[in-house]
């Protein structure tokens, strides 16, 4: 690799920890406002970068790979999910796509056990009570929600987020079962007493919450489809802390009209930031605005772990969280 430093374009803010170590070892070309890159602006950078730092705001489509500049070598992406990046084309191209798998575990299996709990337990609900000072007193019968100790939790993908979901839903009582494209290992599943399913549909017709924890691929868009929607119990409570192009959100904001589900918790959105108006302002429907991995450390490991994957390449070594399409 030649001694001239790695010209690195960032598309968004990253924590400034990370802004600085990157101009530090880098030549880096930071988004100062932060808003995201229109689609001109991704064209320039994408002409001048020889790394380019994208998020999941960017779309990196065949087209936009195709417009790139000779010297743009790598997509060092801040984030798990690689969807908005087309890995193929990317690799097609000898370009080397790494993502940050990890690192983000634990607070997105917090988030989605966060949701599980404030739709179960009205959380929301009673927050805005209190806010608005409608509290009128204790009373038996008013705001119950649904108990979780010895319900049956589905968890559609049980990658490292489904797994560490599961940990925190045993301690809750929950049990767990889980669809995945591969069954994990014996061990895994003695762990967290996971019973696996190997049709979807049969496990989504017998659960009390699902939770989507799954990549969203060509296989896996509208996974819940109407007719997966229709399969599911009244009483279940649906959790998508994933991609929202997982669901058929017009499909799920008639079910929640029609009553066909107990409750929503939804962190990701099919159209993000659009959200289906039929799902705003529902008192069982909790929605929050993509905070997965928001929390001040996992976005400060997460840059840590594209500077390692971009210092890596720099050094002429295979970086440790390369994407390639196989995997997806
Ligand atoms: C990230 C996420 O914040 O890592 C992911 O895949 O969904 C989020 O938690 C986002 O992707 C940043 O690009």
């Amino acid at each position: 690799m030649s001694a001239r430093k790695l010209k690195v374009v960032l598309t968004r803010r990253l924590p400034d920890a990370v802004e600085t170590r990157m101009r530090e070892l880098f030549d880096a070309e930071l988004n100062l406002t932060d808003a995201p890159l229109d689609r001109t602006a991704l064209i320039e950078a994408v002409r001048r970068a020889d790394v380019l730092v994208p998020t999941i705001t960017d779309r990196i489509d065949a087209e936009l790979i195709g417009l790139a500049g000779e010297q743009l070598r790598m997509i060092a992406n801040f984030g798990a999910g690689v969807d908005h990046i087309d890995v193929e084309a990317a690799v097609g191209r000898g370009l080397i796509v790494t993502n940050t798998p990890g690192v983000l575990t634990e607070d997105t299996a917090d988030l989605a056990m966060s949701l599980i709990l404030a739709v179960s337990r009205r959380i929301v609900e009673g927050a805005a009570v209190m806010a608005e000072g409608r509290f009128a007193g204790w009373t038996p019968t008013w705001m119950c929600g649904r108990k979780l100790w010895g319900k049956r939790l589905g968890i559609v993908g049980m990658g490292r987020i489904g797994q560490a979901l599961a940990r925190r839903a045993r301690a809750f009582g929950l049990q767990v079962h889980y669809h995945n494209r591969k069954r994990v290992s014996a061990a895994v599943e003695e762990e967290l007493s996971a019973t696996y399913w190997d049709d979807l549909d049969q496990m989504l017709s017998r659960m009390d919450i699902v939770s989507l924890n799954c990549p969203a691929t060509k296989e896996t868009h509208h996974l819940m489809s109407a007719e997966r929607l229709a399969r599911l119990q009244p009483h279940v409570i649906l959790i998508n802390t994933a991609r929202g192009e997982l669901i058929d959100e017009a499909a799920l904001a008639e079910a929640v009209d029609r009553n066909r589900l107990a409750g929503v918790g939804l962190d990701v959105f099919e159209h993000e930031p659009e959200v289906h108006p039929g799902l705003v302002g529902r008192p069982n429907v909790v929605l929050l605005p993509h905070l997965g991995s928001a929390t001040q450390e996992a976005r400060q490991d997460m840059g840590d772990r594209v500077i390692l994957n971009v210092m890596t390449f720099q050094n002429g070594h295979r970086p440790p969280d390369r994407v390639i399409p196989a995997m997806l």
